[in-house]
């Protein structure tokens, strides 16, 4: 008997004629011709995110397009560059707005202190100007009196 593709010949017995044993070699039939398509049942055992790619005595298994990994237990998701930018955007987003906000809030303070501050001190401070306009003519006077004082002496 002519076995193919290493399919094991086995003599024939009293109760069995001589056959061709395929079993583990990826092939059946009466001469092991026909190639086992393992692809049509489970997807050939590979993973979810994989491909089954059927080929003569065997198959193969490989991840999808954005996954990587053995095909059979492991194919994780890739992280791609646009992916990759997109995070970065969103976080630079973030931090942009955030940083934003922050100092908006900060203005809006300053301006609510600085409207609150002009409307109670304004008129204290005219008050204080005033004073110390005041307090200056006075001290001018006793600097020119006292110097007037020091100096009519001297002249005299
Ligand atoms: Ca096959």
């Amino acid at each position: 008997m002519n076995c193919l593709n290493n399919g094991v010949c086995i003599d024939k017995t009293e109760t069995k004629a001589a056959h061709c044993d395929c079993s583990g070699i990826g092939y059946n039939g009466n001469f092991c011709e026909i190639d086992n398509n393992e692809c049509s049942t489970n997807n050939g055992g590979c993973h979810v995110q994989a491909t089954c790619t059927n080929t003569p005595g065997s198959f193969s298994c490989s991840c999808k397009e954005g996954y990587s990994g053995d095909g059979i237990i492991t194919c994780n998701p890739v992280p791609t560059f646009s992916n990759e930018k997109n995070e970065n955007n969103q976080a630079v987003g973030i931090g942009v707005g955030v940083t934003f906000g922050l100092l908006g809030l900060i203005v809006l303070v300053l301006l609510i202190l600085f409207f609150l501050k002009r409307k109670v001190r304004f008129p204290l401070f005219l008050e204080k100007k005033k004073n110390s306009h005041k307090i200056l003519d006075r001290n001018n006077k006793k600097v020119w009196k006292k110097n007037q004082g020091n100096l009519d002496p001297l002249k005299q």
